[in-house]
C-alpha cells in the first residue's frame, strides 16, 4: 500500500483514515476523496491532495487512480442504516452501483479494495451471542441488504478476476474527530458529546439493548492491518467479523459516571433505530480475524471512556 484513495475522506471514518494513512505513508499519495458540499478543510485539505471523487461517476475516479498511480482503495461511501431507511433507492444507488464501479476499476488498473462490512449485514435469524464468522445473513434494512450484497460482489470480484478485495464488519465505531450520521448506533457517540457538555443524554436506545462497538483507533487499525495482512494466511476476505466491546446504554451511562458522577440520561426511544438495534447481533465471535490476520483490539470500554471524555474536554474547552 503506496498510493491510497479514500473515498469518503469527510466522513466519520474517513477523515481519521485519510490521516492515519498520511502519517505512516509519508512517501505516499494519500488522496483525500470527496463529493461536492463535503470538501476537506484546515489540516485534512493542507496534508496532501484532495480530488472529487463521486463513486457513481467511473470516469472521475479512474482520472484520479491514474493521476496518482493508486494501488489501494478505500470506498467508504455509504448511507448509515437508519438514514438508508429513509433513501432505500439512494442507499442501493451509492452502495451497490457505486461498488461496481470501484470494482471495475479496480479490475482494469489493478488496484486492492477495501469496503466495509457491518454488524448491519447480520438479522433477525442471526445467532444474536457470539455471532459466527459464518453463518445466516437475513437482514432487513436496506443498509443489510447492501452490507451482504458488498461482501459477495468483493468475494466475486477476487474469485473471477483475481481483484484483491478485504474487508471486515464494522461494529458501531466511537469517535471524537467527526460525528457519524443516519446510523443505529450513533448514540454511543453523542452520549459521550451530551456528558462532556453537561447535558441530559435522551437516549434513542432501550435499555438492555446490546450491541458490538469499537473505538475509532481499533477501527482504523483493522482497515489497514487487513490490507497488510498476508494473503497466503486468509482464508477469509471479505467480510471479517471485528469485535472489542459490546454494552446496552445503562452499561456505557455507568461507564461515563464513574468520571462524570452528575451526567443524566433518559429514554426518548426511536422506533425505526430500536427496530434495527434489535434486528442485530448482540456480541460477534472474531476469532477468524484473530487467527488469520492477528486481529486484536485495544480499547476495552472502560479505556475508551477516559480517553474520549479527555479529548472532547479538550475540543470544548471543559
Ligand atoms: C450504523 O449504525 O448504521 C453503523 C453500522 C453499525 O454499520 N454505525
Amino acid at each position: 500500500m503506496k498510493n491510497v484513495l479514500v473515498i469518503g475522506s469527510t466522513g466519520q471514518i474517513g477523515s481519521e483514515l485519510t490521516m492515519k494513512l498520511r502519517d505512516i505513508i509519508p512517501d505516499g499519495n494519500i488522496v483525500a476523496g470527496y463529493i461536492p458540499g463535503a470538501e476537506p478543510k484546515g489540516i485534512l485539505l493542507e496534508s496532501g491532495p484532495a480530488e472529487e471523487a463521486n463513486v457513481k461517476n467511473a470516469q472521475q475516479i479512474a482520472g484520479i487512480v491514474e493521476k496518482y498511480k493508486i494501488d489501494t482503495i478505500y470506498n467508504l461511501a455509504a448511507l448509515l442504516s437508519a438514514v438508508a431507511e429513509s433513501k432505500p433507492l439512494l442507499a442501493w444507488d451509492i452502495q451497490m452501483n457505486g461498488l461496481i464501479n470501484i470494482l471495475e476499476i479496480a479490475r482494469e488498473k489493478k488496484c486492492a479494495v477495501f469496503t466495509p462490512s457491518s454488524i448491519g449485514s447480520f438479522g433477525p435469524n442471526t445467532p444474536h451471542d457470539s455471532t459466527p464468522q459464518d453463518t445466516v445473513q437475513r437482514p432487513r434494512t436496506m443498509y443489510g441488504v447492501t452490507k451482504v450484497a458488498t461482501e459477495l460482489l468483493s468475494d466475486y470480484y477476487f474469485i473471477k478476476y483475481g481483484v484483491d478485495t478485504r474487508s471486515t464488519r464494522f461494529p458501531g465505531l466511537i469517535s471524537n474527530v467527526t460525528l457519524p450520521g443516519g446510523g443505529t448506533t450513533d448514540y454511543a457517540v453523542e452520549i459521550y458529546y451530551a456528558a462532556v457538555k453537561g447535558e441530559d443524554f435522551a437516549c434513542p436506545i432501550q435499555a438492555g439493548t446490546f450491541m458490538d462497538m469499537m473505538y475509532m483507533p481499533d477501527a482504523l487499525k483493522a482497515a489497514i492491518d487487513i490490507m497488510n495482512a498476508d494473503p497466503s494466511r486468509l482464508i477469509h476476505r471479505n467480510g471479517f467479523n471485528v469485535a472489542s466491546m459490546s454494552f446496552d446504554p445503562e452499561i456505557i451511562k455507568a461507564s461515563i459516571q464513574k468520571y462524570i458522577p452528575d451526567f443524566k440520561m433518559h429514554y426518548e426511544f426511536d422506533p425505526v433505530r430500536q427496530a434495527i438495534a434489535d434486528s442485530w447481533p448482540n456480541n460477534m465471535d472474531d476469532s477468524c480475524a484473530r487467527a488469520e490476520w492477528d486481529w486484536k483490539p485495544t480499547y476495552d470500554l472502560d479505556t475508551m471512556t477516559q480517553d474520549m471524555i479527555a479529548t472532547l474536554r479538550k475540543k470544548f474547552g471543559k
